[in-house]
């Protein structure tokens, strides 16, 4: 094989398993509250729904000024299709969920997701 067809094949094969890769958690998670929503009261609870089981390693919630605010979990760590906790009750302001996790074939993933309390 000359260099250049050499180089070409691996880029191909390089391309196909990255978008295999990719397409395997190519739905967005959906959450509660969603992404972009502008709420008039504090959200009863902070979830994610996922397209297989995910063990949920690490969630925060922060708002505008960085403040991390406490989320109580109900999942005991285990994978679960459907993730939620609960948040206290917050004031009005911006926040960002933040969360990392393991997916059920052993892919790390993560996510964000932002929504807004106003009056
Ligand atoms: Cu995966």
């Amino acid at each position: 094989m000359k260099p250049t067809i050499m180089t070409a094949a691996i880029l191909a094969t390089a391309l196909i398993l990255g978008a295999q890769s990719a397409d395997a958690h190519s739905k967005k998670e959906e959450t509660q509250p969603a992404d972009g929503a502008v709420l008039d009261m504090s959200p009863s609870a902070v979830a994610m729904r996922f397209d297989m089981p995910m063990r949920v390693t690490l969630i925060s919630l922060t708002d505008q000024d960085g403040t991390a605010h406490d989320l109580t979990r109900t999942d005991n760590m285990q994978p679960v299709s459907e993730f939620s906790a609960t948040p206290p009750v917050l004031p009005t302001g911006q926040y960002t969920v933040e969360w990392r996790g393991l997916a059920a074939d052993g892919h790390p993933m993560q996510g964000a997701f932002s929504f807004e309390i106003s009056n």
